[in-house]
């Protein structure tokens, strides 16, 4: 009898286990497949740190290559420019806030769809006169 205890408590110590990892893994995944507009270094505020790291951006001493930190900071989307830290500033500062800075969005998902390569397709024109051998 008190063997059948501990197998249950082993078991549900188990289960337990299992249900917070899964929990906490999609809490993570959560996390990472979302930014918030504006939040330059990604780390979940949007400040004055943001701004210094567009200028870091701009001056080609931080890198962004991956371009994550145009993405989270490009906030008028017409590239990662001086205005952006501008518009960000302007938010900190409590003006109007017309490019949705600081509210959540969402990282693109990669495409699930294998890239073909489609040959092109010969195109004929369709008034092309036949020609006619006499
Ligand atoms: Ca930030
Ligand atoms: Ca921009």
């Amino acid at each position: 009898m008190k063997s059948y205890k501990k197998i249950i408590g082993i078991l549900l110590t188990s289960l337990i286990t299992l249900c917070l990892t899964s929990a906490l893994a999609f809490a993570a995944s959560a996390a990472e497949s979302t930014y918030l507009r504006g939040d330059a270094d990604g780390n979940g505020i949007v400040d004055v740190k943001d701004v210094t790291t567009i200028q870091s951006v701009l001056a080609e001493i931080t890198d962004d290559s991956d371009k994550k930190i145009e993405l989270r900071a490009d906030i008028n989307g017409d590239g990662l420019d001086i205005s952006d830290a501008t518009e960000i500033q302007m938010n900190i500062a409590g003006y109007e806030n017309i490019w949705h800075i600081g509210e959540k969005a969402a990282y693109p998902q990669p495409t699930t769809e294998p890239q073909t390569t489609k040959k092109p397709v010969p195109t004929k024109d369709p008034y092309e006169l036949p020609i006619i051998f006499n």
